[in-house]
């Protein structure tokens, strides 16, 4: 891939790799505002970042559309009036560095800020395929999308989500040119791309270039042979004939971790100080969040900060904005293990250890996150 003409980018990011580039939030930014801002928000890119001209972009919709269609941007913007959709992306290698301390994992390696919390604003997909004539009640079809770049695993970055999502009213699924109030940014997929509340990052296809109305799951790549979930016991060995069994990932888990303190930091014992964190879910309200000062043994109620309103969503199954929590601690233990847990409206809560969810791409773990204070 062509690298020479990246976009300028934020100089506080943690950067896991930079070609193509993988970049991370630091966990004490993602805690400081409800929306992250643009500039903030992390960036999960399999290729050169495309350059492309909104004036004279068009994107297809094809595969079972009779007839097919092409769309410019103006065409989109006339489809139907724009909506904002509130909602976290979220890598699903999110937390992966956890895992691969247990045993080796193949990916790129994630803290904790594979995530942000994005202001989207779109025409809901269902109006595009509704337009198009497509069927919107048949369970067996799949959505694909296509963006417009090479990626570095020689395939365009494709995948798909089931009808059923996509067609939703209530699955908020977008096609987005707005973030956080202003056009995409190059790194988040100008001038186009699909947002997915409450479905893993990779399903959310930035530059989008081809929709693709399908019989059958997308396969891409992305879709067929990555983001899928395994048994421990499943090695590089054993795999291969696996794949095409897993189904891939699509909905997110409930999901919470540590943003402050910072591991390793230094609180002098007795000292006050704030254990601050976000939690999530797949748009199931998160209800609680449990912060331990001694490692699992004994629990507190956090306190929840900031989340999408009640009023506005009139649903319990349609948060896809974090939570934001945070629990005052008076005079703090340490030496201590601070451990976070969220619950959401369904009772979902979170596994207490990474070994008994380890996998070997290292995808979505949500295990119980912990962070070692000194004193
Ligand atoms: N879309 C395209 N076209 N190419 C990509 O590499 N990465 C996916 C998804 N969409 C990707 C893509 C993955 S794995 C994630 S987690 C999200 O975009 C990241 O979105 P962001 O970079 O805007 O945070
Ligand atoms: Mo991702």
């Amino acid at each position: 891939g062509d690298y020479s003409k990246e976009p300028q980018r934020w100089p506080l990011f943690v950067v896991n790799a930079e070609q193509p580039f993988n970049a991370e939030t630091p966990p004490q930014e993602l805690v400081k505002e409800f929306f992250t801002p643009t500039e903030k928000f992390y960036v999960r890119s399999h290729g050169p970042a495309p350059d492309l001209n909104a004036g004279q972009f068009c994107f297809h919709i094809g595969g079972l559309v009779d007839p097919p269609k092409a769309m410019t941007m103006q065409d989109l913007q006339a489809l139907a009036p724009k909506v904002t959709v509130d909602a976290v992306l979220m890598c699903a290698g999110n937390r992966r560095n956890e895992l691969k301390a247990v045993k080796p994992v193949k990916g790129v390696g994630w803290e904790l800020g594979a995530i942000g919390n994005g202001s989207w604003g779109g025409v809901p997909l269902r109006e595009v395929l509704r337009h198009c004539k497509v069927d919107l009640d048949s369970p067996h079809l799949h959505v694909e999308f296509v963006g417009v770049e090479d990626c570095e695993e020689k395939t365009k970055y494709g995948s798909s989500i089931p009808m059923c999502k996509a067609a939703d009213p209530k699955g908020d699924v977008l096609l987005a040119w707005e973030m956080n109030g202003k056009p995409l940014t190059r790194d988040h997929g100008y001038p186009l791309r699909v947002v997915v509340p409450g479905y893993i990052g990779a399903r959310s296809v930035k530059w989008l270039k081809h929709i693709n109305i399908l019989d059958r799951e997308s396969v891409y790549f992305f879709q067929s042979r990555d983001y899928k979930l395994f048994i421990p016991s499943v090695g590089w060995d054993t795999v291969e004939e696996l794949w095409d069994l897993a189904p891939a990932l699509a909905e997110l888990a409930v999901q919470s971790a540590i943003c402050e303190p910072l591991a390793n930091q230094v609180i002098p014992t007795g000292t006050a100080a704030t254990v601050k964190g976000y939690a999530l879910s797949n748009g199931h309200r998160i209800t609680r969040v449990d912060v331990s000062l001694d490692d699992g043994a004994n629990w507190q109620v956090a306190e929840i900060l900031h989340q999408d309103s009640r009023e506005k969503k009139g649903f319990e199954s349609r948060y896809w904005s974090w939570s934001l929590w945070q629990l005052r601690v008076d005079k703090f233990p340490s030496p201590c293990t601070v451990v976070c847990r969220a619950w959401d409206i369904a009772s979902n809560t979170q596994p207490e250890n990474a070994k008994n969810i380890w996998n070997l791409r290292g995808v979505m773990n949500n295990a119980w996150h912990r962070v070692k204070v000194s004193a």
